[in-house]
């Protein structure tokens, strides 16, 4: 390790982490970049919590509607998931597609750790058929594309309210770019976790425990992992906000001093002030009526919405016509 700090590292992770630290004004880190092995394990645990009702909310849904939402759509042969993740709550809907038919199933996912593990939960069903792809989503999505016969269907599953992750416009405008790749007839299952009370929010994403933190503070730790920087974790904390404007929550990391990091793979010195903070993670929240226009924004008709009761949260199908 001592003699590979001391080298540039030339990986798409060392350019974004040099493009975002060096930003001016808000300096930013790439969410994406939380799921590493550790990161994988810390959000399963996220899960878990009972402030955050968020994967509860979405696994009920799918457990109850499942037959539902696919007697609703042109009924798909093959299934694409942006994002798997480990994979759990998808079974529901896999067990109900292949009691009428054979289906394929691509978990999309650019965590490996993710990926083998969506790969032993889901791998052994009767009737499906896995093929993952390490690669990020639209051009893992224009990979399942190419695999398909004309006329046979495909269904796009992007679960979890992973979608809050970008903001506003640059949904429309990944929404569009899925759009182009699809077909009459092919379906996009979007889960999209509903504006609550904000205390209620805060917590979500701050969590007595403290994993929520630690799950934020361990791309820091990365950092310092593969990159060979010397961040020091004690001199950071976990910070929540509720952005009201746009209507999301955003984790950031703050700086607790006047300090300066050095991250050698990147072949960067950074220097940030007391109070400073770098932003990681956005998190929007959704009124029950905004999926069906970001629908007709991109193209698609939502057919149907699924909402939890206990912890608003709504599955959106949405068809091309
Ligand atoms: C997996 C992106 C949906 O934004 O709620 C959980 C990630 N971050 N706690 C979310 C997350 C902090 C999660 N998503």
């Amino acid at each position: 390790m001592a003699t590979q700090t001391q080298q540039l590292v030339s990986s798409e992770f060392a350019t974004d982490v040099r493009a975002g630290l060096t930003k001016p004004g808000q300096r930013e880190l790439p969410s994406k970049y939380l799921y590493d092995e550790v990161g994988s394990e810390l959000f399963e645990a996220i899960c878990l919590l009972p402030e955050y009702g968020l994967t509860r909310a979405d696994t009920r849904l799918l457990q109850r509607y499942s037959p539902e939402i696919i007697a609703r759509m042109p009924l798909p042969t093959h299934v694409a998931e942006l994002g798997s993740g480990s994979g759990k709550k998808t079974r529901f809907i896999l067990e109900a597609l292949s009691k009428h038919r054979r289906t394929y199933y691509y978990p999309i996912e650019i965590s490996p750790a993710a990926l083998a593990a969506c790969e032993k939960e889901l791998g052994q069903l009767d009737f499906v058929s896995l093929v993952g792809y390490e690669k990020p989503y639209l051009e893992g999505l224009r990979a399942v594309t190419a695999r398909r016969e004309p006329g046979e269907h495909l269904c796009v599953l992007f679960l979890g309210s992973t979608i809050g992750n970008f903001d506003r416009p640059a949904t429309d405008d990944f929404l569009r770019q899925v759009r182009s790749v699809l077909e009459p007839g092919d379906s996009l299952l979007l889960g999209t976790d509903i504006e609550k009370d904000e205390n209620v929010q805060l917590l979500a994403y701050d969590d007595p425990v403290g994993v929520t933190a630690a799950f934020n503070m361990n791309l820091l730790a990365r950092i310092n992992r593969e990159l060979g920087a010397d961040f020091h974790l004690r001199d950071f904390r976990h910070l929540a906000l509720w952005n009201s404007e746009e209507r999301r929550i955003e984790m950031h990391l703050q700086s607790l001093r006047r300090q300066r990091v050095n991250i050698a793979g990147a072949g960067l010195l950074v220097r940030l002030e007391e109070g400073e903070t770098i932003w990681t993670e956005s998190s929007h929240k959704y009124s029950a009526q905004e999926p069906a226009k970001m629908a007709a924004r991109a193209g698609f008709r939502q057919f149907e919405q699924w909402t939890d009761q206990e912890w608003p949260f709504a599955q959106n199908l949405w068809i091309v016509e």
